[in-house]
């Protein structure tokens, strides 16, 4: 996959020649070039933004450079790439976002800064290509940079050839179906005791069915604390795939859990 990203701190993104990233660029799966928004600026102060027009605080970024960078990105290429916008007003970047976005072999960021972008300039690159705004997340980040990273880490480990271990990516739930939606529960490495803390011994039974119960009972009651939307849509829309024991453990963690 290629990622192209145009930003005006190039420099932002050296993490990503670190660790799993690093490695899958280095052995030509990933191919990412980044690029200074600023390079398609004609004056001498690299002039990348201006007052917003109809008034209000802030700068918004013109559109003359972003223009030129994505028309020098995109130049001569035969199928054109997918923008992504990273912004606090796109739609939500959620796993299936990142699964779609991994099949794709060409994404363009564009990292905005300031109070946002001219809005022509999508509204003119959806005349050449498939433009998306994303958002991470319900908070506001001081440019779409950091927003990068997360799609770009996110969208890469479900390259393949990627994860060291392969089964990671698809198996990030050990459970499957219905129960694939909930969070993770504990895990636990040597040594058995700790700090006077024992590792649960089903984990050292060699009882897989067990183990794998065990581990699902785990996943509900952590949903259950951190996530408890999660749990009650899954008891609305999906009971009838659960297995007694693990219908048995919802039922109890939804009396438990405050209603609303
Ligand atoms: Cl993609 N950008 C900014 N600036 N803030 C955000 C965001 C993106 N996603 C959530 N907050």
């Amino acid at each position: 996959m290629r990622i192209d990203i145009i930003t005006i701190f190039p420099d932002y993104f050296a993490p990503l020649e670190l660790s799993l990233i690093g490695k899958a660029r280095a052995a030509g799966i990933l191919d990412i070039r980044l690029h200074d928004l600023r390079s398609w600026t004609h004056d001498r102060h690299s002039t990348v933004d201006d007052t917003p027009y109809g008034g209000g605080p802030g700068m918004v970024m013109k559109p003359q450079p972003w223009g030129e960078a994505l028309d020098s990105v995109t130049a001569g290429a035969d199928a054109p790439p997918r923008l992504v916008l990273p912004t606090p007003s796109g739609t939500p970047f959620t796993q299936e976002h990142a699964k779609r976005l991994s099949r794709e072999p060409w994404l363009v960021l564009a990292c905005g800064r300031y109070e946002g972008v001219d809005a022509r300039v999508p509204a003119d690159a959806e005349r050449r290509m498939p433009v998306e705004e994303v958002s991470i997340g319900d908070y506001v980040l001081a440019g779409g940079e950091s927003a990068t990273l997360v799609i770009v880490e996110t969208v890469s480990r479900l390259l393949p050839g990627v994860l060291g271990n392969a089964e990671s990516a698809v198996q990030d739930s050990f459970a499957s179906g219905a129960m694939e939606n909930l969070l993770e529960g504990p895990v636990y490495t040597k040594p058995a005791q700790w700090r006077g803390q024992e590792v649960p011994p089903v984990l050292l039974s060699g009882d897989h069915g067990a183990v794998d119960r065990w581990r699902r009972h785990e996943a509900l009651r952590k949903t259950a604390r951190n996530r408890p939307e999660l749990l009650r849509e899954l008891a609305a829309r999906r009971m009838d795939e659960l297995e007694r024991s693990d219908r048995e453990l919802l039922l109890e963690l939804l009396e438990q859990m405050p209603g609303e």
